[in-house]
């Protein structure tokens, strides 16, 4: 039986019944990932499946019968994901510098990642992504990682640091790092820089297969001189691989395919904007964000001040990631998606709402 393939359900039926329709059709209704893995491409048509959404339907399946993800049961809402920062515990240390610390632990948990999709993530603190951890430039950073998944993972961070808090197996094993088996805890301890935008991630092998399951998270370090002040927001793109053929089939910000679609991120007008961007999509070689009727200013990896591109498209590998900075002149609704549309068709598009 063969099983389901995204690009081949895609490109088999572009003709007929139109890519947008494709995407998610399957996922409406009560299917899940378990029953995506069953199904082979006879099901996959979108037409004579039972959760298919009806031919010529123009939208989103499982959203145009009225079915949303259940936030609460989830334990989190992209919606308060895209302003939540965390500083951490801070302490005034003797010497004068800040130290801050975080309790990271690892969970294996079913999420929903689209009307009645679930998954079965790896997560950090129960929720993908990550906490957004926020610190500033040379600042004692102090992460306590403890495993309460089935697995053994890590937690590498982006910056610089010591070898032993590199958070790879084999790494630190001597002072109780490297691969932290189920049960076990570990301190990384590092100072933060440089100062930009980063991620934090499991580094366990099979390494794609622990990305993938949704063990990462944004790291932002600010300069000691703060950015202006700004609306901020916090974007992650990631994508589910719901069947386990090592391409993915749900892609999002922030999780939940579609979600910004259904629930615009408000936005005030003429007001700055600062938009934190990781690319942490496993799978599929590059990713992309696109806004429309808008440029923006773009500083890649936040290591510098000053901006190298005026634009509204940026292209990302997995890993990289940049800090995006605009004004809306205009009220009204706004699109951003990945412009690899095929992405976008599959959950990665939303909208901004601008308001006076
Ligand atoms: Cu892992």
């Amino acid at each position: 039986m063969a099983r389901f393939s995204r690009r081949k359900a895609l490109s088999s039926l572009a003709a007929t019944v139109g890519a947008a329709t494709a995407g998610l059709a399957h996922y409406g209704g009560s299917g899940t990932a378990t029953a995506a893995a069953t199904d082979d491409m006879a099901g996959m048509t979108g037409m004579d499946h039972p959760a298919a959404a009806p031919a010529g339907h123009s939208g989103h399946a499982g959203f145009a019968r009225g079915g949303t993800v259940d936030n609460e049961a989830n334990g989190f809402d992209p919606s308060v994901i895209v302003r939540d920062f965390d500083y951490g515990t801070v302490t005034k240390l003797p010497d004068g510098r800040t130290q801050r610390e975080w309790h990271l632990f690892a969970t294996d948990k079913s999420i929903e990642i689209a009307p009645g999709v679930h998954y079965e993530a790896w997560t950090f603190n129960n929720r993908v992504p990550g906490p957004t951890l926020r610190c500033t430039d040379g600042d004692v950073l102090r992460i306590r990682f403890t495993n309460g998944s089935a697995h053994p993972h890590t937690v590498h961070f982006h910056g610089i640091h010591p070898s032993e808090m590199d958070g790879v197996p084999g790494l630190g094993e001597e002072i109780g790092g490297g691969l932290i088996q189920p049960g076990e805890s570990f301190v990384y301890k590092f100072d933060a820089g440089p100062f930009g935008l980063h991620l934090y991630h499991c580094h366990a092998n099979p390494l794609a297969e622990h990305i993938a399951k949704g063990l990462y998270g944004m790291f932002i370090v600010d300069p000691k001189e703060p950015r202006a002040e700004a609306d901020e927001l916090v974007m992650v793109m990631n994508a589910f691989d719901t069947n386990f053929d090592f391409a993915n089939e749900v892609y999002a910000v922030n999780t939940v395919g579609f979600h910004y679609l259904n629930y615009p991120i408000k936005v005030k007008r003429d007001a700055l904007v600062r938009i934190y961007l990781v690319n942490v999509l496993e799978y599929d070689p590059i990713n992309s964000f696109h806004l429309h009727a808008n440029f923006f200013h773009y500083f890649p990896t936040g290591t510098s001040l000053t901006p190298v591109e005026y634009t509204d498209t940026i292209s990302q590998v997995q890993g990289q990631r940049g800090i995006l900075e605009l004004t809306f002149p205009y009220p009204g609704k706004y699109m951003f998606h990945a412009h690899k549309t095929e992405f976008a068709e599959l959950g990665w598009m939303g909208f901004f709402e601008v308001v006076d």
